[in-house]
């Protein structure tokens, strides 16, 4: 594999251009990220195109995180972010938990935009919010939560909104929905490996073979029932080279001679990690956890 992924479609870099151009016209920004990995995806240049804008993040998917290390990650980004966000707020977007939270804060901002419209003498208007993250993130799926309607599209791959589009919620509300954002070149290659595993880049164009054997690296540390169960295998220690060849037979993935087919084998295991049938996991942890780790 190359020293850069190189994933960065051209409809990308149009998309971060009318991101920019958006952006005075909004009043807030919503960023999403992966619950599962809320480090990787952050997209550092969104950050350096921002100016006044106020931020709320959410950290979304969290029924597919492991819950003790999202609650880690929320106090540490609660109190070590604190001057970069408004509020950070955790989302299942498919089932709605979070949603009240996040109306609340979006109609108090609401609330001060209409005040400070009505001290310079301005009617008021509906609160302009640009909902932005990295793809597959979830965004289309929030506004559809927020709007009680299924308004934007939404789907299991990445790069589903293409264009952006405004949709209301109520009268005080107008959400922009935008295709998902990633920088051009993701130097660091695990991080490029674990936006790829959670579905964030096409995986056509990682090895996917190597992808689901980093997969299975994550689980076996934090989740080998998972794959115990899931798989009917035993003793998910040995390499994880191996133990997807093991996944593969039992999956029925055989090549003509009877060799295993492990590029079938990884597709099913991606898949069936990204829709969440392998049940939680957790592949980034706060800066104080892996502290703690190191001291053992
Ligand atoms: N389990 C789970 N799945 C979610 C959640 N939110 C979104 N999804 C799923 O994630 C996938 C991507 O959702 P979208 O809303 O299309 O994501 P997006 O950020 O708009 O993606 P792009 O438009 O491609 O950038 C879909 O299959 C959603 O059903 C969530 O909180 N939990
Ligand atoms: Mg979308």
């Amino acid at each position: 594999m190359s020293e850069k992924i190189n994933w960065f479609p051209g409809h990308m870099a149009k998309a971060l251009r009318q991101v920019e151009e958006k952006l005075k016209l909004v009043d807030q920004i919503i960023e999403i990220r992966d619950a599962r990995i809320p480090q990787s995806s952050g997209n550092p240049e969104l950050a350096d195109i921002i100016e006044e804008q106020e931020i709320t993040l959410v950290l979304n998917k969290v029924d597919l995180a492991i819950a003790k290390i999202t609650r880690l990650w929320l106090k540490h980004l609660r109190e070590q972010h604190q001057n970069e966000y408004r509020s950070v707020i955790t989302l299942n977007a498919l089932k709605g938990q979070g949603k009240e939270q996040l109306l609340k804060e979006l109609n108090l901002s609401y609330n001060s935009i209409t005040v400070k419209r009505e001290e310079k003498g301005l009617k008021p208007r509906p609160l302009r919010v640009m909902v932005t993250g990295i793809p597959n993130s979830g965004k289309s799926t929030l506004i559809n939560l927020l709007a009680d309607q299924g308004s934007a599209k939404t789907g299991s791959k990445p790069g589903v909104t293409r264009g952006q589009q405004w949709i209301k919620v109520g009268n005080n509300i107008e959400l922009l929905d935008t295709p998902g954002l990633l920088w051009p070149d993701i130097t660091d290659k695990e991080m490029g490996y674990r936006l790829a595993i959670c579905g964030s880049i096409n995986p056509e164009v990682v090895d996917k073979e190597l992808l689901a054997c980093r997969l299975l690296d994550y689980l076996r540390k934090l989740n080998p029932q998972a794959i115990e169960k899931r798989y009917q295998v035993e003793d998910v220690g040995e390499h994880s080279y191996d133990l997807l060849a093991k996944i593969g037979r039992r999956r029925g993935c055989l090549m003509s001679g009877g060799k295993v087919d492990r590029h079938r084998a990884a597709g099913i295991l991606l898949q069936e990690f990204q829709q969440g049938t392998l049940g939680r996991l957790t592949l980034e942890f706060p800066p104080e956890l892996l502290e703690k780790e190191d001291n053992r």
